[in-house]
């Protein structure tokens, strides 16, 4: 029996990395049983036991070591099934762009609610700055300021005009990192600027739509030399939230939640009582009404189209 660490996943295969050597593995079938609800029952960082018969190439992992923490998202389609972005990371890096394609603030927001129910700190990397003109400029100073203004570190970059990319190093020095954002924002790109020779697929600007295009398709970890490691992402066009009681949702907007002691009701939703420091703040613009409501929606959505 041997310990691992899963660096990819398929979902029905898994690349384990134990002592420096790297072993192809399955899951043993009974395991899947466990996480019913998980479309993949071992996610990568987990932490894995697995055996590899004598005369066999593949490893069969059989337990999966206690998770720290993990990242997960609802599928959107009817299943209600869950997927396990990641386990046991330190930080979280989501890529947003005011265009090409543009990440809609609803989803960074979704993303951020589950990063902080997770207690995983998130660094918000805005990227194709050098595409920032005019209209698109406007809209990236609008999410600049309202997600700077809640207090979440931004960095501003350009991939491909190298702009900052020291700054994301450090950012990520000894630390084990999940990378996510809409598909196309320019993910896979940064891992190979990071880490020269990976080689990653990336979407090719000649046949690239605005739509983005998913050429990563499985969640894969890769060691950085400058230390530290870093796992890229299939990108993600509408992330659902695993449920939360209701009454949760504000813990997970930090400036609603803040503002909410100064309601009138301890109890306040912030959608109709009398009295709401919160609906006072977002007509004053110290709330912004995008994450005003994004926060509606998550209060009152049931079966949206996010779910
Ligand atoms: N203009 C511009 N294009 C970028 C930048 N970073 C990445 N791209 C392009 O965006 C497209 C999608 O990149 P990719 O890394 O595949 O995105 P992913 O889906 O998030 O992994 C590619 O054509 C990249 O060359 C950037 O900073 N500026
Ligand atoms: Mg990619
Ligand atoms: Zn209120």
């Amino acid at each position: 029996v041997k310990k691992g660490l899963v660096t990819k996943s398929t979902g029905s295969w898994y690349t384990v990395k134990s002592e420096n050597q790297v072993y192809k593995c399955k899951v043993k079938g009974n395991l899947r049983l466990k996480g019913i609800k998980n479309t993949n029952p071992v996610a990568v960082g987990d932490i894995v036991h697995f055996a590899i018969q004598p005369d066999e190439e593949v490893g069969i992992i059989h337990e999966i070591e206690e998770r720290q923490n993990y990242i997960i998202r609802k599928s959107t389609n009817l299943s209600k099934q869950q997927h396990i972005i990641a386990a046991n990371v330190d930080q979280t890096i989501l890529m947003v762009t005011a265009a090409y394609p543009e990440t809609p603030n609803e989803f960074i927001d979704r993303y951020l609610v589950t990063a902080e129910a997770y207690h995983i700190p998130c660094i918000l990397v805005f990227n194709k700055i050098d595409l920032a003109k005019g209209k698109i400029k406007e809209k990236m100073d609008e999410k600049f300021s309202i997600y700077g203004n809640i207090g979440y570190p931004i960095i501003k970059s350009s991939v491909v005009q190298n702009h900052n990319l020291d700054e994301i190093k450090k950012a990520l020095q000894h630390k084990t990192t999940v990378l996510s954002g809409y598909s196309g924002v320019g993910k896979s790109t940064l891992v190979n600027a990071l880490q020269p020779g990976l080689d990653l697929k990336t979407a090719d600007l000649s046949d690239y739509h605005l739509q983005g295009k998913h050429t990563t398709a499985f969640a894969e970890m890769f060691d950085l030399d400058f230390g530290g490691s870093i796992i890229d992402t299939p990108g993600i066009r509408a992330f659902g939230i695993v449920d939360f009681n209701k009454e949760e949702i504000t813990y997970f907007f930090p400036e609603i939640f803040r503002t909410s002691k100064n309601c009138k009701f301890y109890n306040c939703t912030h959608l109709e009582e009398p009295g709401c420091a919160v609906k006072k703040a977002v007509q004053n613009d110290e709330i912004s009404q995008s994450r005003y409501k994004s926060y509606v929606n998550l209060y009152t959505d049931e079966g949206g189209k996010y779910r």
